[in-house]
């Protein structure tokens, strides 16, 4: 079979996908309309045009701007509708879905809109695909602490239905410190903790993300790469990174494709993922990011079988559905 066959096949769970950030153009001017939002694009054409980053925050800043179309819990139904689609052209058969709830709950919409949408659609991704699904609560790391714990009391009434917390947004000047003491309580409720960190910080925001967090992952974790001692550390602790390789070309953390480090993280030992992050804003769902990959860094089916591996066996998924994908 061909690269893109074998790929498609591929069993695979997706660990880093910004829900806000599958909002497609057309879907974003479908929202608009609907909702009688202004949006400073004139056509589908412009939107895309507008997608040319050099960092994070160039990128941040239109994300929250696209996500202003979102207002009702039919939006954001419709939104991981759409992703839950593509995602099983591309062979994803789990999905752990993270999710801003104060980019939204900022501009009034309240909390159950956000989360009864995207519950409504998990569930039908159950019943249409088979896909399972699961969600992760970030914060966003630009805004306080106690911002964070309001988001938290916030979701209280579905923590049955959250899987895990995460830490997004502007990294550099937001270090995980920032937030140990609202993970320590999302642990509390029996939360699973990741953190995106040595996306554009340094390695000791990662060290800060194991030490003082305890996550049990690390979203991108590029940067670590930088610290011998710390790859060594994240390798032999089975630390799951959650890769996104059209992310960092789209967002400059690598100049070129073909500097993407994935070969060099799995020779290191560490146990990466691939993942597409915000596909909308970045060029291309998971198969592409595999197949970028896998031209770019001659990765061979091996390889590719290892990284989907890895991504179920660092799932959030309970022990006996993480055995039954194997
Ligand atoms: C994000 Cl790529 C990335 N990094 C940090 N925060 C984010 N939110 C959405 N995508
Ligand atoms: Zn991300």
């Amino acid at each position: 079979t061909d690269l893109d066959t074998f790929i498609a096949r591929l069993p695979k769970a997706e660990l880093h996908l910004h829900i806000e950030g599958s909002l497609e153009p057309e879907l974003m001017f479908e929202l608009a309309r609907r909702n009688q939002v202004e949006i400073p694009y004139a056509s589908v054409e412009e939107v895309r045009a507008a997608y040319a980053f050099t960092r994070l925050q160039d990128f941040l800043d239109i994300y929250y701007a696209g996500a202003n179309v979102l207002r009702t819990r039919r939006d954001f139904h419709d939104m991981a509708m759409a992703y839950f689609d593509r995602a099983a052209r591309d062979g994803v058969v789990h999905a752990e879905l993270m999710f801003d709830p104060q980019t939204h709950t900022d501009r009034g919409i309240p909390f159950a809109e956000v989360i009864e949408g995207l519950l409504s659609a998990m569930e039908e991704a159950r019943t249409k695909h088979g896909m399972t699904s699961c969600l992760i609560l970030s914060f966003l790391r630009h805004l306080s602490e106690e911002a964070a714990f309001e988001t938290l009391a916030a979701a209280e009434p579905w923590l049955d239905r959250i899987a895990a917390v995460g830490l997004d947004s502007s990294e550099v000047g937001h270090p995980p410190i920032k937030f140990a003491q609202v993970f320590a309580a999302a642990r509390e409720k029996g939360l699973k903790l990741t953190a995106h960190a040595g996306e554009e910080g340094p390695p000791e925001y990662v060290y800060q993300a194991l030490d003082l967090i305890d996550v049990d992952r690390i979203d991108h974790g590029n940067r670590a790469l930088e610290d011998p001692v710390l790859t060594r550390r994240l390798a032999d602790s089975g630390m799951t990174l959650t890769v996104c390789p059209l992310s960092n070309l789209k967002l400059c953390v690598i100049d070129d494709i073909v500097q993407h480090p994935i070969d060099a993280m799995l020779k290191a030992g560490l146990k990466a993922t691939l993942n597409s992050d915000d596909p909308a804003y970045f060029g291309g769902y998971i198969a592409d990011n595999y197949r970028a990959v896998a031209e770019a860094r001659g990765l061979g089916r091996e390889d590719l079988v290892t990284l989907a591996r890895n991504s179920f066996t660092g799932s959030f998924l309970p022990e006996e559905d993480i055995a039954r994908h194997l």
